[in-house]
């Protein structure tokens, strides 16, 4: 039994000596296994305990277990020590110092589109418009059927419409070729009267010089009773005069037609080109800039209204068209090429946000 005894303290002094000498988790684990794992020093021992009698393991019994309470106590006091150790070891290497300058950085810019529609956003807010917003993906019905296109209408198209897989309804959702949509979304969640101001992106199935299949379009909508031409005509004129910050501009009214708007017209102002260059507000020239019409009553009944009661106007134009005019940026496709050099040079900073006070451009 003294053996015994002689064994466990010489097994636990090594013990001992290997946890202090122990420098890592991996090592404390190594020698864990050996004590007190399934085949452990320590867990055979204990193991035996079933093959003496009585008077043995009485003896033997509280002193394995204290000895595999120690050990074990040892090693979880070892594991802490290791870890907080490595714990401080990669703080102090990660250390930064907090009075260093920044790093000097290379400030971006605001998109001329963004900053286009953020005027135009500006100029019908005090007209007592409200912005208005839709989703990019739309269903058949809000893009086409209840604007009062009929079924096949040259528009609805493979050729011009970019169409989503079916889904298992059969449904074939789009990707809205105007921001129309969205005015009947609004005349159907609201009541009238209804001023609403509609920007946002666009998609048709066409790319070349002067197009792409993304593109932006701002579109507005008045409903409300009484409501006739010469409220279209003065508020784009309104628009005209603020977007191009000019006192006058001339404007003429050409007959068009949309199937939304009963009569239909395209805008046009007056310009003067030379070259390549095109000035606003004077000359002989014209330039078309929009379309617009007065709200077609199928639109309005289509929209769960009397068009006896409720009549309006609406209008849309390119928003990177207006962009282009606006400040000089020639070439269309690189108005998406996303091209730092070019966003450089036509971007705009950050805190010039357009607002009717502050003149909108400066
Ligand atoms: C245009 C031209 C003319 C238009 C019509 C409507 C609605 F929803 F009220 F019927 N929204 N937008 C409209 C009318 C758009 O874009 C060239």
């Amino acid at each position: 039994m003294s053996d015994l005894l002689g064994e466990l303290a010489a097994l636990e002094a090594e013990l001992g000596a290997e946890i202090a000498q122990a420098s890592d988790e991996s090592s404390l684990e190594a020698i864990r296994v050996k004590a007190l794992g399934q085949k452990g020093l320590i867990t055979l021992r204990l193991r035996g305990l079933g093959q003496m009698d009585a008077e043995q393991r009485k003896i033997a019994g509280p002193a394995l277990n204290g000895l595999r309470d120690r050990i074990g106590a040892a090693l979880s006091a070892a594991k802490s020590v290791i870890t907080a150790r490595a714990q401080a070891e990669r703080l102090a290497a990660k250390r930064i110092d907090m009075t260093l300058p920044a790093r000097p950085y290379e400030p971006g810019t605001i998109h001329p589109v963004s900053q286009v529609t953020d005027e135009i956003i500006e100029i019908f807010a005090g007209l007592g418009f409200v912005l208005a917003e839709g989703p990019d993906i739309e269903e058949d019905r809000y893009n086409f059927t209840m604007l009062n296109f009929p079924e096949g209408h040259p528009a609805r198209e493979m050729h011009d419409t970019f169409f989503l897989d079916a889904n298992h309804d059969g449904e074939r959702l789009l990707l809205r070729t105007h921001t129309s949509p969205v005015q009947v979304r609004t005349l159907l969640a609201q009541k009238p009267p209804v001023r609403v101001i509609i920007p946002g992106r666009t998609y048709r199935c066409d790319s070349d010089q002067t197009h792409t299949p993304m593109f932006h379009q701002v579109e507005g909508l008045v409903i409300d009773r009484n409501i006739h031409m010469g409220h279209l005509k003065g508020t784009l004129e309104a628009f005209a005069r603020a977007f191009f910050e000019i006192d006058q501009v001339k404007m003429r009214m050409r007959p068009s037609h949309f199937p939304f708007t009963e009569p239909s017209m395209e805008v046009d102002i007056g310009c003067k080109r030379s070259g390549d260059e095109i000035r606003i507000g004077e000359g002989d020239d014209w330039l078309e800039i929009l379309g617009c019409g007065m709200v077609h009553p199928n639109v309005i009944r289509n929209c769960g209204l009397d068009p006896d009661e409720w009549q309006g106007f609406a209008f849309g134009c390119g928003i990177d068209r207006l962009a282009m005019l606006k400040y000089g940026a020639p070439d269309l496709r690189a108005f998406f090429d996303g091209d730092m050099r070019w966003l450089k040079h036509y971007g705009f900073q950050v805190f010039d946000q357009p607002s009717l006070c502050g003149g909108l451009s400066r």
